[in-house]
Order: structure tokens, then sequence, then C-alpha cells
């Protein structure tokens, strides 16, 4: 694997989700593979799980790790041939060239501005990233992914499933601000690699993006989509089409445990951080149906086994075989 943005990225998924759950079963094999190598990660935007995660995923692994919240650092410039007179003090051409210098891994968090869709849509500020670093990048959240909380999110589905092939369902919430439609994109992406039945629910005008829905069966009736659910999957996302705009904030599409009796005994999950009574009831969040504890542990086991098939790469085509027997005799998925 050359870098993680999106599960594009992933030669082979089945074998990566099968490296996680290793991972959590014996975080400490390859524990001297990131030896005196180091991974630097740049948070332009707030993190709590993937901050930590991702350091304690490096640290599992031996490697050093450095994290800059760059959004606090000089601000930078993305744009080619432009006069820098204004408040944007260094260009991502030196900027990335120098992180680069410094990191064998390079981990990005970036929102997406709501207000450009196209920019937003090409992931700009990531894909110039990778233009200028010289070492592999991970996403740690772009504007219009997030592939490290879906890898997570399958792991969970995984161990938690009661049948072969269950009914998963993401379903919209309200919430107060206007959110990236990243998490939902990403969800819906990775589902398609899962032996699993997806059904997206949401108000009219929440439609995602044709890349990510082509294909995808949307139920506009929320109760209906719960029917038989194995899984609630719970998410807010702000509209594609008015891009960037909340076009309601209907209460009666909030996660409740009338709700959940609608559905196959359902588990609860969701990314966090989440607003209790808004998108979800305590009642459900605290229940033992919620899963959202499981997949923030799930996180660090996800980012491990990222990290590890990054580091195999090619000059370690012995530790990819390693690996590969590991998962053999570990993990029988
Ligand atoms: C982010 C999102 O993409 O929706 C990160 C989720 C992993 N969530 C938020 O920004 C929530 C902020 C809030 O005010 O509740």
């Amino acid at each position: 694997m050359k870098q993680f943005t999106s599960i594009h990225d992933v030669p082979d998924p089945q074998r990566l989700l099968a490296t996680a759950l290793r991972c959590k079963q014996n975080p400490h094999s390859f524990a001297q593979l990131g030896q005196h190598k180091t991974l630097v990660l740049l948070f332009f935007n707030p993190s709590l799980r993937t901050r930590l995660s991702t350091e304690k995923a490096g640290l599992n692994l031996g490697m050093q790790v450095m994290t800059l919240n760059a959004g606090e650092g000089w601000k930078l410039e993305f744009e080619d041939e432009v006069i820098m007179n204004g408040d944007k003090a260094e260009h991502i051409r030196e900027a990335a060239a120098v992180i680069s210098q410094y990191a064998d891994v390079i981990g990005i968090r970036t929102f997406p501005s709501l207000t450009e869709r196209e920019k937003d849509y090409q992931d700009f500020v990531l894909n110039r990233f990778i233009e200028f670093a010289a070492v592999p990048v991970i996403s740690l959240e772009s504007a219009i992914r997030h592939p490290l909380q879906s890898l997570a999110d399958w792991m969970t589905i995984e161990e938690h499933k009661k049948s072969l092939r269950p009914r998963v369902v993401l379903s919209w919430a309200p919430h107060p601000r206007a959110l990236p439609q990243a998490v939902a994109n990403s969800f819906v992406e990775w589902m398609q690699y899962a032996d699993v039945d997806l059904v997206v629910t949401h108000p009219a005008g929440y439609e995602l993006a044709p890349a990510f829905s082509d294909g995808v069966t949307v139920e506009y009736d929320q109760r209906k989509a719960f029917a038989g659910a194995d899984f609630v999957y719970t998410k807010n996302w702000s509209s594609y089409t008015r891009y960037g705009q909340i076009l309601h904030q209907d209460p009666s599409w909030m996660i409740t445990p009338e709700k959940m009796a609608l559905t196959n005994e359902a588990c609860f999950m969701h990314c966090l951080p989440v607003r209790r009574n808004v998108v979800v009831a305590d009642a459900v969040l605290d229940s033992p149906a919620s899963l959202t504890l499981t997949q923030a542990d799930n996180r660090a086991h996800a980012a491990q086994a990222v990290l590890l098939h990054l580091l195999a790469g090619k000059e370690h085509q012995s530790v990819e075989q390693e690996i590969h027997q590991l998962v053999e005799m570990g993990t029988n998925h």
C-alpha cells in the first residue's frame, strides 16, 4: 500500500480488515517494525480519537510520533502563482517538502470548507499535500472521506454481527451545526466491500454525492428503514445538493429507544463525538446496544493495520509475508 486516503488505495480490503482484527488480538506483534521511523500527524481541525488512536498505533509499532496542530501554525497557501502578500505565510510546496524530510509517514486531517463544493470534492488540500510530499500520506479525515473510521466501523460490525449478511442502516440525524459528509461518504463506500445489506435513510435534500450514493438503497421513511435492522449507524451531515447548508433540524429524526424497538435488536453505532439528546437519546447511547466505545477502541487497531501495511511496503516483502501468516493463523474471517 502506497498511501491511505480511501478504500481505493487498499489492494485487498478483506486482508486489511483481517490484519486490523489481528492487531486487536496482539497489538505488540511487529513492535520493532517502525523503529527509527517517524510518523508526523498534522491536524488542521480538532481531534480526540483520531489523534490519540493514530499516535498509539504508531507507538505500538515502535515508531516515533510527532503531532502538530497545523491549524495554529503558519497559514498555508495551497494555490499556485499567487502573490503571497496576504495572511498566508508559507506555501504548500515548501511545507510538504520540509515535513517529508522529518517524516516517514504523514497523516493529515483537513475538513471541507462546506462552501466550495467542487474544490472540497476534489479533496484539494489533501491532494496538494500528496502532490508535494515525498513520503506516504494517510488521511485522518479529509474533506470528503474518513477511511480510518470506516475500517474501524467495519471491524465493529464483523465482531458483532449475528447473521452472515446483516442489515445495516445509515441514518441521518439532526445537529445544530453544519457537518461534513465525510463519515457518511466513507461508510457507504466501505460497506460496498462488506457482506451487508446497506440502506441509507435521510430527509429529502440530504442525498449524498452521486459518486458515493450511486447504486445505494435510500429509504426516506426512517421507520421503514429501521424495520429488521441489525445495525443502526447514525451520523449527521449537511446537504450536498444545497452545499453545506442545514436544511432543517427536525427533532423527529433523533434516535430514541422507541425507534430502536422497530429494529431486529440492532446495535447502535456512531463515530463520536456525539451530541446527546439531539442526535441520540441518552437511553440509547448508554444502553448495552451501543457500540460507540468499541468503535473508538477499534480506531487504534485500524490505524495500526494501515501503518503496518504501509511500512511493510515494497522494501519489506518478508514483512508482508509475515503479516499474511499471522493473519491466517490468528483470524478466521
Ligand atoms: C466531525 C464530522 O466529520 O462530522 C468529525 C467526526 C469524526 N464531527 C464534528 O465536527 C462534530 C462537531 C460538533 O460540533 O458536534
